[in-house]
């Protein structure tokens, strides 16, 4: 606005003037609040658009490492050992060359796997089902150690081979479920409430939990019911709820057979 132009108009224009400018302050205000309320909306699309991307990333990620251990299974005839250190170190914890005893909870070992440790957002939590049986390894069902469970001896076709690791599974699944090893809670839908005290509902031969953000503002990126110490791990159908972003990938024992028997040669 040229204040210049109205001045040398003269007094009768002082009324226009002074209309004009309350008129353009007014345009001001409302273009002020308008511009605000804007960028607060575009704000809070970009906060919505950015998670959405987060938790499609956790997906991803997900079902690659579900990919990875699949094919891992399919060719060392076990599961990988969890790398147990309190930062991720990328490798299985192994105790000379089998996965130490006891060791069922701790990091996905990546480096083990031929990947890289991904950003802490995506470091995901494994946990893997270990019966072991040494009194009667017809009925083992160790899976993060290979072993004959068929009674083959060495010099045949299927000694100490990915068709012992369907045997494990085949035994891990007529165990009855128990919170001692990696299980699942519900989903909140058809498998029930996500509680890991009052509902347990199946073994897993492992799950994968992606932690993403820090949703439920507890100082840890696990989010309820998943804690670092803990074998339970939420349905992976169950929806995103609030505070609550962690992705979850899992298979029984049953599935896992089934998927290595269609995929053997
Ligand atoms: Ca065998
Ligand atoms: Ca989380
Ligand atoms: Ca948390």
């Amino acid at each position: 606005m040229n204040a210049g132009f109205f001045y040398s108009k003269g007094q009768g224009h002082r009324s226009a003037r002074a209309h004009q400018l309350g008129l353009s302050l007014l345009e001001v205000a409302i273009a002020l609040v308008v511009a605000g309320l804007l960028s607060w909306a575009s704000f809070s699309a970009y906060e919505t658009v950015t998670s959405q991307q987060e938790i499609e990333r956790g997906r991803a990620e997900g079902q690659q490492l579900q990919s990875i251990l699949r094919a891992f299974a399919l060719r060392h005839g076990r599961l990988p050992c969890p790398d147990v250190g309190v930062a991720a170190s990328g490798y299985e914890s192994l105790a000379g060359l089998e996965c130490a005893a006891g060791n069922q909870l701790g990091w996905f070992p990546y480096v083990s796997l031929g990947l890289q440790i991904p950003q802490e957002a995506l470091r995901a939590r494994y946990a893997v089902f270990r019966a072991r049986r040494d009194d009667n390894r017809l009925r083992d069902a160790d899976l993060a150690v290979s072993l004959e469970r068929t009674g083959d001896v060495e010099s045949e076709a299927n000694y100490n081979d990915v068709t012992d690791l369907i045997a494990g599974l085949n035994n891990a699944s007529g165990l009855s479920v128990a919170t001692s090893r990696p299980h699942l809670t519900g989903d909140a839908g058809a498998a029930g409430a996500i509680n890991c005290t009052t509902n347990v509902v199946m073994s897993v031969a492992y799950w994968v939990v992606v932690p993403l953000k820090d949703a439920d503002n507890n100082g840890n990126r696990l989010d309820a019911p998943h804690a670092t110490t803990s074998l339970c791990a939420a349905g992976p159908s169950a929806p995103l709820r609030f505070g609550a972003d962690d992705v979850v990938v899992a298979e029984s024992p049953a599935q896992l057979a089934g998927w290595l028997r269609q995929s053997l040669p």
